[in-house]
């Protein structure tokens, strides 16, 4: 596999500051980095839940590439360098690059992942599944995005960078940080830079809470590892019984358009060495995802100097696919 793979361990950048910095506070609500839910556990969690019937973010932007991938391709000029960010084991990415290969005669695509053995089956589909498509032409990074986003435009000094970002994971980023998100982004890229994502749609309460709170209890499951792996990181190991006793929550806030993914703590909880202080009945926020209005999706684009070049709606799924450009 070619450049920047350096073996098999999966990282995270996630500090002990930012862990802290969440649960020190004691006026509002407590809250963790997301990025701690993706470990290797998490990351296998988080592909169960996309196979789960309730969890319609898969399937409706699978769809949606189905039926607009020649078009989406046609957008891309031709020379591109495709940037996936968090490819995982790039399930998605063989419709996009192929129908790119079809347009262009030519696709070159850099995956960007934390995780080394994710990052080595995304390399082996692809190469299995895209016709035409060049060993030479394949660079599979094991960074953080940012970190990623700069070695790919090392190498590319002078190409458009297409960044592909499925699973409509801006969602999973609060409004502010999504603004800084995507200038960090036309930071490291520099010019010549359009960004292919999905943004999952606000849609009616019971529909967000079945795909949230499924009925298996997965997303449970993978919402307490991120908040193991929190704790971990202060040095402190959870009981498997301790885990169970977390009580699992889900809000839908009508006012952010947002899903909200909670932990409740049945008893204190003190790490007096960090001055944490979790009360017994209290909660914390693991994970949020947020779904948005055409306006709230536009008022992003507008915040982060994007754009929005084309965008497609499906109405079955509530879900829209969008390509912003610098
Ligand atoms: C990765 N991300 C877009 C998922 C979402 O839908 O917000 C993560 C997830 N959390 C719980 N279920 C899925």
């Amino acid at each position: 596999m070619p450049s920047s793979y350096d073996g098999d361990s999966t990282t995270t950048n996630t500090t002990m500051h930012q862990v802290l910095e969440g649960l020190q506070n004691s006026q509002g609500n407590k809250e963790i980095p997301f990025s701690l839910l993706y470990d290797k556990k998490g990351s296998e969690l988080y592909e169960e839940i996309t196979k789960l019937e309730e969890y319609y973010p898969f399937l409706a932007e699978d769809h949606m590439l189905e039926l607009h991938v020649d078009e989406i391709a046609a957008q891309i000029p031709p020379h591109s360098v495709i940037v996936e960010l968090g490819c995982g084991t790039a399930r998605k990415t063989a419709k996009i690059l192929s129908a790119i290969q079809a347009c262009h005669g030519r696709c070159r695509y850099a995956g960007i992942d934390v995780s080394g053995p994710f990052l080595e089956e995304a390399y082996k589909n692809l190469m299995q599944n895209v016709d035409g498509l060049q060993h030479e032409d394949m660079d599979m990074v094991q960074a953080d995005y940012m970190e990623g986003l700069k070695i790919v435009r090392e190498r590319y000094p002078h190409e458009n960078v297409c960044i592909l970002w499925l699973g409509s994971s801006v969602g999973n980023l609060s409004a502010s940080a999504a603004v800084q998100f995507f200038r960090d982004a036309v930071a490291a890229v520099g010019t010549h830079c359009q960004i292919l994502l999905c943004a999952d749609m606000w849609k009616d309460q019971e529909r967000l809470r079945a795909a949230y709170y499924d009925k298996v209890g997965v997303t449970g499951l993978f919402i307490k590892n991120g908040m193991r792996n929190a704790l971990a990181l202060l040095g402190h190991e959870v009981s498997t019984k301790d885990e169970e006793s977390w009580v699992y929550e889900v809000d839908i806030n009508k006012h952010l358009h947002q899903v909200e993914m909670y932990l409740k703590f049945p008893t204190d909880l003190k790490l007096p060495q960090h001055r944490v202080h979790i009360r017994a009945g209290e909660r914390v926020l693991v994970e949020i995802s947020r779904k948005f209005t055409v306006g709230d999706f536009n008022h992003l684009a507008n915040e982060s100097g994007f754009v929005i070049d084309m965008a497609w709606r499906d109405q079955t799924w509530g879900m829209q696919m969008l390509i912003p450009f610098k």
